[in-house]
């Protein structure tokens, strides 16, 4: 983790909005001197941020930079416990990776870890991510729920619920979730969720959620192979879309809904996937490791099961690639 100090800096600046803030006020609070405070700012712009200097009225920040860095994260950032310790790396093989290794080393929960590219990022079943350097949210979170085994996948379908909300807060785009784990923009993957865990016997250790979200992708920079099938945020908004708000949007809502489920259990968050879910009531495919299994999702179950009416009967899917539409 970087400075504290400058963290601080970045947290008075944030709370002054365009407000100037007195180079005494500043080395006041942040308990340094005021030459310090210079050396501060200083490494501020070198990071990016441009923060405008006028005599007896002190400093105040006019823009932040567009590359992603551990400072730009925290800068506005609203949660009390998620990404408040935060790791931030320019190059990582796996945010999945780095954040068992700390979580193995007791992390503490709501802890971050973010990559501006990964050069092994991970799907479900050893699939690969594709996560390009400078476009892409690349994030995995460490929580420790005191919850049973068979729970830790409704906190799949909570994630994809605070990255829908924190997608809309912070763009106004509009996005649906497909079971369990996909999040579209019409019909085409902008987001992946893969939940892990670390468990001793039937008590969860730790779960890491993993969230990749295409945010500045242009239709050429996805491989052959994902052309079709992928987009991004800012594919959809038709503009550059700024990368930690998206983050801080997404963390945000993460908490609220987070305490809401460990207050009130998962019907809260189940009754929010279903408004967001697309193929409910609809015929769909659901590929198993068990085999592939035709009928009409009626939804999901306390647990955060899908429901399936097949001919058969009503047959429960814990893991699956479901495809939809013309079958
Ligand atoms: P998934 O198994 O549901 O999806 C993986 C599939 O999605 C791939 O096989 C490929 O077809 C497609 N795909 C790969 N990359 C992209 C992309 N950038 N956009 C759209 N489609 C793609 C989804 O797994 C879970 C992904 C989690 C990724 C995050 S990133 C941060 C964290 N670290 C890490 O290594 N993984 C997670």
């Amino acid at each position: 983790m970087r400075s504290t100090l400058r963290n601080d800096l970045i947290e008075l600046f944030s709370q002054a909005g365009s407000e100037f803030i007195s180079g005494q006020k500043i080395s006041d609070a942040l308990g340094c001197s005021r030459t310090a405070v210079w050396k501060h700012i200083e490494e501020l712009r070198k990071e990016g941020y441009e923060v405008e200097a006028v005599r007896r009225k002190g400093y105040r920040l006019i823009k932040k930079p567009g590359k992603l860095s551990e400072s730009e994260i925290r800068f506005g950032l609203k949660t009390e416990v998620m990404g408040q310790h935060l790791f931030y790396h320019d190059v990582l093989s796996s945010t999945q990776k780095k954040a068992h290794e700390l979580a193995n080393d007791n992390a503490p929960e709501g802890t971050l870890v973010v990559a501006d590219k990964q050069t092994a990022g991970r799907g479900r079943m050893s699939r690969v991510w594709h996560s390009q350097e400078g476009t892409g949210i690349w994030m995995s979170l460490i929580l420790r729920p005191d919850i049973p085994l068979q729970k830790t996948p409704q906190l799949t379908l909570l994630a994809a619920v605070a990255v829908v909300q924190g997608i809309e807060e912070a763009t106004g785009l509009q996005t649906d979730i497909k079971w369990p784990n996909d999040i579209l923009i019409h019909g085409k993957k902008a987001v992946g969720i893969l939940t892990e865990m670390q468990a001793e016997e039937d008590r969860v250790r730790s779960v890491i959620i993993g969230t990749g979200i295409n945010v500045n992708q242009e239709a050429d920079d996805f491989p052959e192979e994902l052309k079709e099938t992928a987009t991004s945020l800012s594919q959809a908004a038709g503009e550059k879309i700024d990368r930690a708000s998206v983050m801080q949007h997404i963390l945000l809502s993460f908490e609220k809904r987070y305490r809401d489920y460990l207050a009130h259990g998962f019907t809260p968050i189940k009754l929010l996937w279903e408004s967001y879910a697309l193929g409910i009531g609809s015929e769909l495919r659901a590929r198993t490791l068990n085999g592939t299994f035709y009928g009409k999702a009626l939804g999901i179950d306390e647990e955060g099961v899908l429901l399936l009416e097949t001919k058969e009967g009503i047959k429960k899917i814990y893991s699956a690639d479901i495809e939809m539409g013309s079958l």
